[in-house]
């Protein structure tokens, strides 16, 4: 029918795509994750973009994180803290635009990570959260949830700043601080079972997801 078409070509004009976000400690399995998720969704025909935060590469503010994460410049805290923001505001508006032209955006760490990794240093929450406030907020975070020992297990860590036994403890205690929180959007996933369970539940969601956010509107966070 005629009218019908006119009232599908508009909804299809005003589909857009999905925000996912993963977090978690260093080593729970988010980039090997992510990058299936994409590899699926891709597979299925879904227009979908991989990113991940800190984004390191292509600005000055990435650069200077990159330099503090692999102990090349020591900053206050609260300095880097304010520069792990600004990164993802600095990519605010291209994210934007890829979501309403409809595509899906798989972003490895997000201003979760940003709040967690700079509270375990004992720095105030709300103080932390307050540069994320008015930047898009995720229609759903994995969250991968390791048991430490579990983490040991999988080798020591990398050199990076950050990369400790006793530090991730506090960061993955602040991640289940955010998971209460933040409950109606996050879904808890237990890092340790095998890649391929994890990533079939990873999927199942965000397929259903897709379907139910193309035709909402962008949210922010608060
Ligand atoms: N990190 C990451 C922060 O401290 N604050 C942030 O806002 C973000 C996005 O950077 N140990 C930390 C967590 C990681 C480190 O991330 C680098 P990755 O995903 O390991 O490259
Ligand atoms: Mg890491």
């Amino acid at each position: 029918m005629r009218g019908g078409n006119v009232v599908d070509k508009i909804s299809n004009a005003m589909q857009r795509g999905a925000f996912i976000v993963f977090e978690g400690c260093d080593r729970s399995g988010k980039t090997t994750q992510s990058r299936l998720l994409v590899e699926k969704l891709q597979a299925n025909g879904v227009s979908t973009v991989h990113l991940n935060f800190p984004e390191r590469k292509s600005s000055q503010i990435g650069q200077v994180i990159n330099s503090y994460l692999t102990n090349s410049q020591d900053l206050p805290d609260e300095v880097i803290h304010l520069m792990f923001s600004a990164n993802r505001w600095e990519h605010l508006n291209r994210m934007r635009k890829q979501l309403e032209a409809g595509t899906t955006l798989v972003v490895d760490r997000y201003s979760y990570s940003g709040v967690a990794y700079t509270v375990a240093k004992g720095l105030d929450l709300n103080w932390c959260y307050a540069p994320e406030r008015g930047l898009l907020k995720p229609d759903a975070v994995f969250y991968l949830k390791t048991e430490l020992d579990e983490l040991a297990k999988r080798g020591s860590y990398g050199t990076e700043r950050y990369e400790k036994l006793e530090f991730q403890r506090k960061v993955s205690s602040v991640f289940d601080c955010l998971y209460e929180r933040e409950s109606s959007y996050w879904h808890r996933l237990n890092a340790s079972d095998k890649v391929e369970d994890l990533h079939q539940q990873i999927a199942q969601i965000s397929e259903k997801l897709l379907e139910q956010v193309a035709t909402q509107p962008l949210d922010k966070l608060t």
